[in-house]
């Protein structure tokens, strides 16, 4: 074996988002562009003598950027290789094998919930050794190193097959293929209480489950968990296998794309729903008539925390959520005297949080939920979570639901309206317009911008709202003081209602708006009403501060969450 230089030039662009580097799967095909990003991540931190983990969804260009990552790791020096079988490792059990084997870090080959194949999206992200997403300093620095490169290494050696499990020497590389779902099935084995959710599940035949895969990495996960661990009828996953392309779908787990889901459980009548994006760290909850918005569960995971083993021991340490997350979750951290943190969008925030145990359980409305077990969000825990819960109020419905009818078990609904009831309701509802032109999308952002600079919106009346304050959200972080400036625009009103503008960071090309609409009631009246229905005045004007439709030419949104 022979280390090999290869001249090259920068490539404009590549700059990680949100969440790592993420471009149309052509992009990455370009000779050299790939090895030059990899080579800038080598290049930003200390590969020599390092053990480092890869993983990811299993999509499309998957399985030849291993084999890259592998030939220019080893040239540069990186000991040890950890990789899941056929390259496969959701991102919650990649961060969890980074901290299992105290590993330096990891390299994750996904795009989230963006579509795959041949003519779609492809990602690579960097996480550091607690498991996260790298931090904007790491980011910054291999965005920098990108646009200098002019050589990267490679070793001349063949490729290595990444279909066994075992260990293979590389060069001067280790590199071990290990089973992509069993650390991850003993991770959750400690936290939850997997004998009282199997015995409710198989005491309870009228409580129904029913998990979606959508063709993405967790089907083996779901299975092992669900099946295995848990006893349910193969019948209880569905769309389980990964497929490259994810089957031609969106693998996102929202009311719009995950419609393989809620066609099957309205038409089956299924108390409990579920599915997980492609690389598994998003996930959407979903019963007959029952949806719990993102921002909703994080709440009421963390209301009822005190079923989940693993907070029941460890205890709560602290509860956060991104800055356009509705608000649900700050009462909950309110009445239980929690310490709370509002982050910017993206998980790398909750991890420094995390790290210096101040943070316990977290969320976003982008259907992210997760908690200090990982540095990532976590689709199955997530799921799991709801399955403790309502097992656990089932077996104590007297105290938890004395007036509910004997004949039906405990399900989402029950769990929803109880919260509300304690609480009060926030309705929230995302709406994204994708793929606008970036001048419009800069237009929205300056004008409102300027609304902010000049308080020219403070005290104005736009129907029954009154505008009380603007800003544009900055974060310093608490435990290393880093900051994070302009980080999404907000309206507040007076009754407490708020509408936040950002531009999406995670986009493979164009520009996309988001605006996150916030209405809290304490009207028991309201508690049953649809999420629109209960927004519909203030979605109105949001349009009309932003002038969005003038700016955009955009009616609609391409999806609403
Ligand atoms: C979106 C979401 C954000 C999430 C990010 C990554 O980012 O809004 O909440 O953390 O995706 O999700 P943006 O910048 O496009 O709004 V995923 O499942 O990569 O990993
Ligand atoms: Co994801």
């Amino acid at each position: 074996t022979q280390v090999k230089d290869i001249p090259t030039k920068p490539f404009d662009g590549q700059k990680p988002g949100t969440s790592g580097l993420r471009k149309r799967v052509k992009v990455f095909q370009q000779e050299h562009y790939t090895e030059n990003f990899i080579q800038a991540i080598f290049d930003s931190i200390d590969p020599k003598g390092a053990t480092l983990v890869i993983g990811g969804d299993g999509r499309y260009f998957s399985q030849p950027t291993v084999q890259t990552i592998l030939r220019i790791g080893a040239a540069n020096g990186v000991a040890k290789f950890i990789v899941g079988k056929d390259s496969i490792l959701s991102t919650p059990a990649a961060s969890n094998v980074i901290r299992k084997y105290k590993a330096d870090g990891g390299i994750l080959l996904t795009a989230s919930h963006n579509p795959g194949g041949p003519d779609n999206d492809f990602g690579i992200k960097y996480n550091v050794s607690n498991g996260g997403p790298a931090p904007e300093s790491v980011t910054d620095k291999i965005f920098a190193k990108t646009k200098t490169i002019s050589s990267y290494k490679v070793l001349e050696a063949p490729e290595v097959d990444l279909s066994k499990i075992g260990d293979v020497t590389y060069g001067p590389t280790k590199v071990s293929i290990i089973d992509s779902v069993t650390d991850y099935v003993e991770l959750l084995h400690g936290i939850f209480d997997f004998a009282l959710i199997k015995s409710f599940l198989s005491s309870t035949p009228a409580f129904t489950v029913l998990f979606d895969g959508l063709h993405g990495v967790t089907g083996p996960y779901a299975k092992a968990i669900l099946l295995t661990e848990l006893g349910l009828a193969p019948t209880a996953v569905q769309n389980a296998v990964p497929l490259p392309d994810f089957g031609g779908s969106h693998p996102d787990p929202n009311l719009t794309y995950a419609h393989s889901l809620v066609e099957v459980v309205e038409r089956d009548n299924i108390t409990f729903g579920a599915a997980s994006d492609g690389d598994g760290d998003r996930n959407m909850i979903y019963g007959a008539g029952a949806f719990v918005t993102p921002s909703d569960s994080v709440a009421i995971i963390a209301d009822w925390a005190d079923v989940i083993p693993y907070f029941a021991k460890g205890g709560v340490k602290g509860l956060a959520r991104s800055m356009p997350t509705s608000e649900a979750l700050d009462l909950v951290a309110k009445a239980k005297g929690l310490e709370f943190f509002e982050v910017p969008t993206g998980w790398k925030f909750f991890g420094n949080l995390m790290d210096a145990g101040r943070l316990s359980i977290c969320g976003e409305e982008s259907f992210g939920t997760g908690s200090d077990h990982i540095r990532e969000k976590d689709g199955i825990w997530a799921i799991v979570a709801w399955l403790n819960i309502l097992a656990a109020a089932n077996k104590e419905r007297s105290k938890y639901f004395p007036n509910a009818d004997e004949k039906k078990p405990i399900g989402i609904n029950e769990v929803l309206q109880r919260h509300y009831k304690t609480y009060g309701r926030s309705f929230f509802s995302r709406y994204d317009y994708e793929e606008v032109d970036s001048e419009g999308a800069q237009k929205v952002v300056d004008a409102l911008n300027e609304h902010i600079a000049k308080g020219s919106l403070i005290g104005k009346k736009f129907g029954e709202f009154v505008v009380s304050k603007t800003t544009n959200f900055n974060y310093t972080d608490p435990i290393d003081g880093s900051v994070s400036k302009n980080q999404g625009q907000i309206v507040g009103f007076e009754d407490g209602s708020r509408v936040v503008f950002r531009l999406s960071g995670t986009g493979s090309h164009g520009a996309t708006v988001r605006m996150y609409v916030e209405r809290y009631s304490k009207d028991a009246s309201q508690y049953e009403k649809p999420t629109a229905e209960g927004l519909k005045s203030l979605i109105d004007v949001a349009l009309e501060i932003s002038r969005l439709v003038e700016f955009t030419g955009r009616k609609e949104p391409t999806v609403i969450t």
